[in-house]
């Protein structure tokens, strides 16, 4: 209890300082001279930089390939990978999907491995946005 006397000491103890709690905040009081640490931490939180998955066009690679990796890979439907393999087929370049760095590796890593099992020159890119 604050103001209270100590029972052996007589002394009143000093009001303790406030103590920072929750995330980011370490309070420590030091009992022999009643004095507190504060110290905050601030807590920054910071947006992955993102990278668009490219698809390039060859003459070589069959349309209903392309439509099957991107449906795959991408988890996109029969209809939107169609439309993404016309547009990459008439544009020489188009976008499958936007991902952190790890993720659109990993895309442009199984494509090109499945496009190379299948003997097709398919590219497969990744550019940050
Ligand atoms: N141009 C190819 C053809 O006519 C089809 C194709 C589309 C190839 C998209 C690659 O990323 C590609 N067979």
């Amino acid at each position: 209890m604050p103001g209270t006397a100590h029972a052996v000491t007589g002394r009143v103890p000093a009001p303790t300082t406030a103590m920072a709690t929750g995330p980011g905040g370490t309070g420590g009081n030091d009992d022999r001279s009643n004095t507190a640490i504060i110290t905050r931490t601030r807590t920054r939180t910071k947006r992955p930089s993102l990278y668009r998955v490219l698809l390039l066009n060859d003459d070589y690679t069959p349309m209903e390939f392309v439509v099957l990796v991107v449906e795959r890979f991408f988890n996109k439907s029969h209809e939107d990978a169609y439309q993404i393999m016309m547009h990459v087929h008439q544009n020489g370049v188009g976008e499958c999907g936007v991902f952190t760095y790890e993720v659109a590796e990993t895309k442009v890593t199984q494509v090109m491995d499945f496009a190379r099992k299948h003997q097709h020159p398919l590219q497969c890119v990744m550019e940050k946005k």
